[in-house]
């Protein structure tokens, strides 16, 4: 389970940019049948292979360049990690459309290997015993089984096991048509800057739980503004090119993207807009505490206006609305019914953190470690960001599929930057490291080392089964050690993939407050690890905050804003947020 655990969160943002939004699609589509591959070979238990099929997908879902164009130059083999053999199932694929080798995988073990998977508790060992001892092939057949108590009895399975699976396929069902903030942002603000481009519109907006910044998305809202809503319907159909069609009227209509997901479009009048955007931004709460606050005042408020008996007095911004109500403005962030309206009232809204008071990152990957870019890279793209510092932070320790760092490697590592910081030394580089959390709460690099590092960032990537109080004192012991600036991806979850594990969440706040750790906002896509109802309770016990990218790649530094917005939900201010300040100097 490990392999997807530090080869699947790494999205680079080249591949959402409009400009080749289509081209490098084929990209992710290789990688996920590269990706698809590994699994019925680590379940048919064929020994390396696997790994290297995952290696290639990595690379291949982050290259800038459209994998049809390297095909077509036949230069697959010049891909990093790609061997002739994987090479031939790329053109086979790019060629046909689908791959031959996949198919006899697939007639060998005929399971949906994929979904078995995902389910929390279930690497491939498992779900070739569960195939052999009991014929399962898909979740519906896993579930019966279970609900069955029919696991309980193979051995090396246990009613812990069967109940793990079960909660599992349950956590799959709730968020698995939820996507990450980090996916859905960059594709809706394409399909916005498209429509805009296509004149049809005055204005348009993202609107719903995107524009809140929440950190998974159920559809994607658009509304625009024109005088022509049946054009602009069209317009949109022609530039999102969906799979399908939900729903289409006059003013709006809803569809299926092929990436699999929902757009939901609305078009108002001018004179609406804010009325209409303030309505679709939600949420559905804090829209009914406001409505019944605009009763109270003897006003009507819907989606076209704020009414005083028959007459619209507010509804062309979404400002003006707010200010004929007695309110400041509330940033969309902050509306989830909280107590946002009572401050908005007082006129005491706090100023949230900004991305342009972002100073600089410290979890960040090169090649020293799992990342894909050298050290030299990542500056350089920090720079372009207008950061005072960067933490390097590879992986130390024995984790060998993130590539870890022995001691040696470090040393070898410390010069490069050295060399590096004298070339670029209007950015500080610091030297950090990502440490594993042991299972028995130590961490897995040696003292003097820890000692040696600018700071260490601990994080869980193994063992995440075990009890909750174990978890909480495995965790906490970890946070004992000196020179500990962060806590990594505090929860572990992966957004529709793994649960996060079990851990009393009020004990790590209250050891990380007193240890003075930083508890991270991870703003990988796969991530978004505090997510903000966490990172809003940590904050209001005092407990300091990280928003960190985990970057991988150059361009994977922009998910920063994605943190932000997380951040800004967790009514965050600059001060509650260590890499909003710059760096002190090391005492
Ligand atoms: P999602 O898509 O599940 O992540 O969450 P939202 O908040 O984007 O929800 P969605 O897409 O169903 O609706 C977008 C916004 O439209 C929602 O935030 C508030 C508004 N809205 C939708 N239905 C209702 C409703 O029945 N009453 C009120 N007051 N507002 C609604
Ligand atoms: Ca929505
Ligand atoms: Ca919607
Ligand atoms: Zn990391």
């Amino acid at each position: 389970m490990l392999t997807t655990i530090f080869y699947k969160p790494y999205f680079s943002t080249t591949f959402f940019n409009s400009k080749n939004l289509g081209l490098l699609m084929k990209n992710q589509e290789v990688a996920d049948l590269l990706r698809e591959i590994a699994e019925y070979l680590e379940i048919t238990d064929v020994p390396f292979k696997p790994r290297a099929y995952q290696r290639a997908a990595l690379v291949i879902e982050t290259l800038a360049e459209p994998i049809e164009d390297i095909w077509k130059a036949g230069k697959l083999e010049d891909i990093p990690s790609v061997g002739e053999g994987i090479a031939k199932k790329i053109a086979e694929y790019l060629e046909k459309g689908k791959s031959a080798y996949l198919k006899k995988l697939k007639k060998e073990l005929p399971i949906d290997a994929d979904a078995l998977l995902s389910v929390g508790g279930l690497g491939p060992k498992k779900v070739k015993i569960l195939y052999k001892t009991l014929n399962i092939k898909n979740i519906e057949d896993l579930k019966k089984a279970a609900e069955q108590k029919k696991i309980r009895n193979i051995e090396g399975f246990g009613e812990k096991t069967e109940n793990t699976i079960l909660e599992g396929i349950t956590f799959l069902q709730k968020t698995e048509n939820r996507i990450s903030l980090g996916f859905a942002l960059p594709l809706a603000e394409s399909l916005k800057d498209q429509l805009l481009a296509s004149k049809r519109v005055h204005t348009a907006e993202i609107a719903g739980s995107l524009r809140r910044s929440k950190e998974t998305i159920g559809d994607i809202d658009l509304l625009a503004a024109s005088d022509n809503p049946k054009r602009a319907v069209e317009a949109f159909l022609t530039i999102a090119a969906p799979k399908a069609l939900l729903g289409k009227g006059e003013k709006k209509c809803s569809v299926i993207l092929t990436s699999g997901m929902q757009v939901d479009l609305r078009i108002v009048k001018r004179e609406e807009f804010g009325a209409a955007l303030q309505y679709f931004t939600g949420s559905k709460s804090h829209n009914i505490a406001l409505r019944n606050k605009a009763i109270k005042k003897g006003y009507k408020l819907n989606e076209y206006g704020l009414f005083k008996r028959n007459k619209r007095i507010a509804g062309g911004t979404e400002d003006s609305i707010y200010k004929k109500l007695g309110m400041a403005f509330i940033p969309p962030e902050m509306r989830e019914n909280l107590g946002e309206i009572q401050l908005a009232e007082k006129g005491s809204i706090p100023p949230l953190v900004k991305l342009k008071d972002i100073k600089g990152d410290f979890h960040t990957h090169t090649i020293y470690s799992d990342g894909r870019a050298s050290i030299e890279e990542m500056i350089k793209k920090a720079e372009s960001l207008g950061y005072s510092f960067i933490g390097i932070s590879d992986h130390f320790g024995h984790l060998r599929i993130a590539n870890a760092m022995d001691e040696q490697r470090i040393k070898k590592q410390w010069k490069e930057i050295n060399a590096v910081q004298k070339k670029h030394p209007k950015i500080k580089i610091v030297k950090g490291a990502e440490v594993n959390i042991n299972k028995d709460g130590s961490l897995d690099i040696p003292p003097a080392v820890l000692r040696s590092l600018d700071y260490a960032i601990i994080s869980v990537h193994t063992n995440f089964k075990m009890g909750k109080q174990e978890m909480t004192k495995r965790i906490c012991d970890a946070m004992e050690h000196e020179n500990i600036l962060v806590l990594g991806h505090p929860t572990g979850g992966m957004i529709g993939e793994r649960k996060p594990y079990e851990v009393d969440f009020d004990e790590v706040v209250l050891a990380a407050k007193q240890h003075n750790i930083a508890l991270e906002i991870n703003s990988q896509s796969k991530r978004m690890d505090l997510a903000s109802p966490l990172a809003k309770a940590a904050i209001e016990q005092g407990c300091r905050v990280s928003i960190n990218t985990d970057a991988h790649y150059p361009d994977s530094l922009e998910f920063m804003r994605f943190g932000v917005g997380i951040a800004r939900r967790a009514w965050a201010g600059k001060a509650d947020i260590i890499n909003a300040k710059e760096l002190k100097q090391k005492s």
